[in-house]
Parts: C-alpha cells; sequence; structure tokens
C-alpha cells in the first residue's frame, strides 16, 4: 500500500521583532521533527513540521561567551594580563622577583613543552594528590603544567574523589619524549615507561633517592616527612602563592592518606601543620569521619581478583642487581587479615617462578582505629625473604611474621631488606 503525503505543515513563529535596534541581535532557530498525523482514510502517514523561531535578544541579555578574567580577541577567548589558562580557567599568575624560592623554580628553561606532573606507578593518595597540587602551583607561577597519573585510581581515592565532586587526572603511560615533574618517586623501577628517554625537570620526594639522574641542575626536593603533599604544601608557603580550595582538598587527602591521619611513625610536625592550614582553606572540619571512610574503601577489595589486590598498593624495587616487589594489604579486622594473608600467600606462591623478581613480599595490615588491634602480617617468597625477615621482625607462626605495629613498607620493610642486600654485596 503507498501512502502519499497529503499534508505537510510549515509553522513559523516570529517572536517580537518589532523595532530592531543597533543594540539588539537576532536568533533565528529552525527545527524539524518526525510527526505521525492521520490522512482522509485515518491512516497514518508520517510528515515532518517544520517550526522556525525567532527571537531578539537585546545586548544587556547577550551571553557573553568568555569566562571570568578572558577576553574575546580575535573571536577567540584569552585571559587578560597576568592570568594564565588553567583547565577551563584563567588563574592569576603570582610574580615575586625578591622571592629565592620563586626564582629558583621560574628561572629553570622549561621550553615550550608542557611539564607533566607524575606520581608513581599503582598511584596512590598521595601520588595523585601531589601531582595535581604542584601541576596547580606551577601553573600559578606562569610554568604550563598538567597532572597526570601513572594507572587508575585505587578505591581510597576513588572514594575521596567522590566525596568532593574531584576529577581524576588523564591517564599517561608513556613518558617517552614528554617533559616531567616526578612527585613521590624518584626511581624507574616506580616510574611510567620511556621515562629514561624523557626530560625530568624537578623531583619532589620523601622517600629515600632513587636512580633517576638529570643531566642539567633542576630543583629536586626529598623531605623525610609523612606525605610528599606536605613537602609541596611547604613549597606553596615559601613561593607565598595561595592554595585553592580543590587543591587543599586533594593535598589533605595524601596527607590523611600516608600518615594514617598523622598517627603513623612517619609523620612529622610539618605534616600536622600542613593538614591544620588545609582543613581552613579547605572547609573541611571533621577529617576523622573522612579519614575513617577512606580506610574502609582502602579494606574493601570486594570482586577483586588476588592479582589486582596485591598489585592495588604495589613497588617494585632493586637493590644491588636483586629485584623484588612488596605488596601492601588492608584488612579491618583480625579473620580478615588471616583471610588477605592467606589469599596473598597463595598468589605469591603461584606467581613467584614466572614473576622474574628474585623475591616478592606482602604485607597484610589491620587500618582499625584501636591501636591495640594494631598488627601486620609479613611474609616473603623466592631467595633470602625469609631470611630478611626472620632477622628484621617479630615472631613467626611458621608462615607468617607478625608484629603488634602497623608497619611502614618505606620506614621498616625497606629499610630492612636494603641492610641485608647491602651487606651480602660487600
Ligand atoms: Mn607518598
Amino acid at each position: 500500500m503507498k501512502f502519499s503525503i497529503k499534508t505537510s505543515i510549515f509553522l513559523a513563529v516570529i517572536a517580537t521583532v518589532g523595532c530592531v535596534n543597533a543594540d539588539t541581535t537576532l536568533v533565528s532557530e529552525t527545527t524539524t521533527v518526525p510527526t505521525t498525523i492521520f490522512d482522509d482514510c485515518n491512516l497514518t502517514v508520517t510528515t515532518t513540521i517544520t517550526t522556525t523561531t525567532t527571537t531578539t535578544i537585546s545586548s544587556d541579555e547577550t551571553i557573553i561567551p568568555c569566562g571570568e578574567n578572558e577576553v574575546m580577541e580575535d573571536q577567540v577567548c584569552k585571559c587578560i594580563e597576568g592570568f594564565v589558562k588553567v583547565g577551563e580557567e584563567c588563574v592569576k599568575v603570582y610574580e615575586d622577583e625578591d622571592n629565592v624560592y620563586m626564582n629558583m623554580i621560574k628561572q629553570f628553561d622549561y621550553g615550550d613543552e608542557i611539564t607533566y606532573v607524575i606520581g608513581h606507578k599503582s598511584p596512590d593518595c598521595d601520588t595523585v594528590g601531589s601531582a595535581i597540587a604542584y601541576a596547580d602551583l606551577l601553573n600559578k607561577i606562569g610554568i604550563k603544567a598538567q597532572a597526570v597519573v601513572s594507572g587508575p585510581l585505587n578505591g581510597e581515592t576513588n572514594y575521596f574523589f567522590k566525596l568532593f565532586g574531584i576529577k581524576s587526572p588523564e591517564l599517561l603511560t608513556n613518558a617517552e619524549g614528554k617533559q616531567f615533574v616526578l612527585v613521590d618517586h624518584s626511581n624507574y623501577l616506580q616510574a611510567i615507561d620511556g621515562m629514561k628517554s624523557a626530560r625530568i625537570v624537578g623531583i619532589i620526594d620523601h622517600h629515600n633517592d632513587g636512580d633517576i639522574t638529570s643531566e642539567e641542575p633542576i630543583y629536586a626536593r626529598f623531605n623525610p616527612v609523612g606525605a610528599a603533599a606536605s613537602i609541596i604544601y611547604l613549597i606553596y608557603n615559601e613561593l607565598n602563592v595561595p592554595i585553592s580550595k580543590e587543591t587543599a582538598q586533594v593535598m589533605i587527602m595524601s596527607i590523611l592518606s600516608d600518615t594514617n591521619n598523622l598517627t603513623n611513625s612517619i609523620t612529622r610536625k610539618l605534616d600536622r601543620n600542613a593538614l591544620a592550614a588545609l582543613k581552613v582553606i579547605a572547609e573541611i572540619d571533621d577529617v576523622d569521619t573522612i579519614y575513617k571512610g577512606m580506610s574502609e574503601a582502602k579494606a574493601s577489595y570486594e570482586g577483586m581478583p588476588d592479582d589486582a589486590i596485591y598489585q592495588s598498593d604495589y613497588k617494585e624495587y632493586e637493590i644491588n642487581g636483586k629485584f623484588f616487589c612488596v605488596g601492601v594489604v588492608n584488612a579491618s579486622d583480625e579473620a580478615k587479615l588471616k583471610e588477605m594473608s592467606d589469599r596473598m600467600y597463595s598468589y605469591i606462591e603461584e606467581n613467584y617462578e614466572t614473576s622474574g623478581f628474585n623475591m616478592m613480599f606482602a604485607m597484610v595490615q589491620s587500618v582499625s582505629e584501636n591501636e591495640d588491634e594494631d598488627k601486620t602480617y609479613l611474609f616473603g617468597y623466592g631467595e633470602d625473604a625469609d631470611k630478611i625477615l626472620r632477622g628484621a621482625f617479630g615472631d613467626f607462626d611458621g608462615k607468617y611474621y607478625t608484629t603488634k605495629d602497623v608497619l611502614s613498607r618505606k620506614k621498616d620493610v625497606i629499610p630492612a631488606i636494603t641492610e641485608y642486600l647491602n651487606k651480602l654485596e660487600n
């Protein structure tokens, strides 16, 4: 059966054209929509209705396409003088010729390239927060920078970002030919691929100094404090650059996570001072509740396979030609500690042969707020792993070394392994 389109409707609505003066813009919009009507025999036919709406916008209603601190130039929105584009916004450039700290960072020749600020592989809260905070600082002093991450965010970071509506930095997995400031790490094993053929223009770290070197004098900063973000807080202060609210939020996330809410043994006065000041800027009063949520998110590995759990807070090392890795896993109570330890033990046992590592270690520890429940289950696999742990750590129950402490990978476990491997060498 064939239908002829009998009806077509043209509808024009001209709204208040009236008197159009010089300040007035005419906006004409035409929409065509398919619609169904009935023909003479009551059969359905399809036709279209075209609607043209013309409205006038007077100059004081004109929508200005440029944002705050922007002006239209050659039909492009550009930042006004003294401001620089950061993402979507134009932010003020801070300059102070007399500030020696600012001078050290600004006088470096960054070239025309963007400077990526990146933390270590298996990104954690501190690595992500520090990258955002330092990229923000560089932009504010007129150095074009962008925070990036080396992999997907962990559960703890995701929890915090969701809570505050913060967007994840973009993913970058190859460094070749690009320019970087490294935060929260300074060794190639923990850096993304291609870092050996990248230009390193800065390092901000709170671990031992790693094997990454530069060919020119760079701004490198190693301070023995609880979080890399605390060093960045110090740099903001030295440069006298204000910290934005969102940057303060991510720095709080970094410090809470790396210092276990200022409770672990690597916490320093700087971390305490930084957190107190950042709380005011971020307008966050109750960090304890936020930290509790972060801890729960950190210990929730629901639905995750063993390899993803082992690698969620994971680092690789090389000392005197020996390669090893250490994964940290969290658990909320004694039963979970045991369960997670068993899972990680089996995982390591199954994967050691093909891993290429000389030794693999795991630390499973409690995240409870009750200090009496603090505990770490520690175990290693391969070569001298057992010998190392036996010499350095607590009780052995036939399978696990246990301590009545939440150990720090950086301050307790890595130094113990390093000491042993250095002795072997000599
Ligand atoms: Mn850190």
